[in-house]
């Protein structure tokens, strides 16, 4: 039996997920319980589903966007892998910049790092000026603070001239199962 001692220590990941092709609902769900299923992982909290114009690049469908939050116990790079094999996982093909997607798995946070390379940026640089990542995060996570820019997601939303629209569906793709969530 492991004792606590022995476990690897957990961090916390926070995920943007987005899709404007296909059934974006169906999407999203399984792609969520695919990741909490992921050795060393677990799925601690999942916004709302939101409606969302499309950024960028107005001439496509509008998106499907949520953020989730898991516990792993994988580092940065591992865990990195696992959003890209997701994304391959569940039809993503890559097409032009900010075009249509069946999925996009952003990685937004992974507990306070601060880290760039050639294939990872972490906090994304998308996270403060857009709309269709700050509300869903101030849903599951208002006090979070953005470790390079020192502010909390809520003074972010606040702050935020991005006006384009964003409807909250009031429900979630995936229903926790509070019983494992500690
Ligand atoms: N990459 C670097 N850092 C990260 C990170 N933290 N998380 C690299 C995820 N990927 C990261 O991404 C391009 C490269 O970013 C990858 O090779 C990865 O190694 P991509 O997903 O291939 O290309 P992309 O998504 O088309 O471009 P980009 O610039 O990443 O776009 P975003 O930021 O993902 O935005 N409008 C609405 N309403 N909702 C949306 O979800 N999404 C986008 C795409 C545009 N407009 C949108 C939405
Ligand atoms: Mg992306």
């Amino acid at each position: 039996m492991n004792s606590a001692k022995n476990q690897p220590p957990l961090h916390l990941a926070t995920i943007g997920m987005g899709s404007n092709l296909g059934d974006r609902e169906a999407t999203l769900r399984e792609a969520i319980l695919w990741l909490g299923e992921q050795s060393g992982n677990r799925l601690r909290s999942c916004s709302s589903l939101y409606e969302t114009e499309p950024f960028g690049k107005a001439d496509q469908g509008w998106f499907l966007n949520c953020v989730i939050q898991i516990e792993t116990s994988r580092e940065l790079q591992g865990f990195f892998r696992v959003l890209q094999e997701g994304e391959v996982r569940f039809g993503r093909v890559r097409g032009e910049r900010w075009g249509p997607r069946t999925l996009d798995l952003d990685l937004l946070f992974f507990d306070d790092a601060v880290y760039s390379d050639a294939e990872l940026t972490v906090p994304h640089p998308g996270v403060a000026v857009r709309r269709f990542v700050l509300e869903p995060l101030c849903e599951v996570a208002p006090d979070l603070v953005h470790p390079s820019l020192g502010q909390r997601a809520s003074s972010l939303l606040g702050q935020l001239t991005e006006s384009s629209r964003v409807v909250c569906l009031g429900r979630p793709p995936v229903v926790l199962n509070r019983s494992v969530i500690i």
